[in-house]
């Protein structure tokens, strides 16, 4: 058993009530759900976090050090383009994370092709939607078995 992290930035808790065009019509408590089952369903444990303010993402990011968290998936919406905090964080406490992004900003504007993110995760996944979520745990759930001693 290990526990896993879900970790959402800005303005994804209005998945499903906006813009669904761009980012599917499904809920992040949709989403959610799912990947609990999932996780559950392997005997792991799963715990999920939402913010709007980029400290509170650094801060559950050092408490997921002290929680022996042992992998991350992170969509760090905005913040991907711009939060060194973050990165230092992740550097810092050397958790294990895939980058999830439901659209693919490499088809969007210019500024979403740099991610701060992306050069220091385990994978990325973009473009995908709720899905992504799921197969990042999957891959997830596949790397913490694998580095289980024998
Ligand atoms: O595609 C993604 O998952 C993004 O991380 C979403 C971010 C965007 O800044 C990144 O470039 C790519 C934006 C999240 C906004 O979430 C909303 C959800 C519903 C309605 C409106 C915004």
């Amino acid at each position: 058993m290990a526990n896993i992290l879900i970790v959402n930035g800005p303005n994804l808790n209005l998945l499903g009530s906006r813009e669904p065009g761009l980012y599917g019509s499904q809920t992040l408590s949709d989403i959610e759900e799912k990947l609990a089952v999932i996780a559950h369903a392997r005997g792991h444990d799963i715990a999920f976090f939402q913010s709007n303010a980029e400290h509170e993402i650094v801060d559950r990011i050092h408490l997921a050090y002290q929680q022996l968290v042992a992998f991350i998936v992170l969509n760090p919406a905005a913040f991907t383009h711009t939060s060194i905090a973050i990165r230092d964080a992740l550097l810092a406490t050397r958790i294990p994370f895939i980058e999830v992004h439901l659209s693919n900003p490499h088809a969007r504007e210019p500024f979403r092709r740099t991610s701060y993110f992306s050069d220091i995760a385990r994978g990325v996944i973009l473009g995908l939607g709720g899905l992504g979520y799921e197969l990042a745990l999957m891959a997830a759930m596949q790397m913490i078995n694998e580095s289980k001693p024998a």
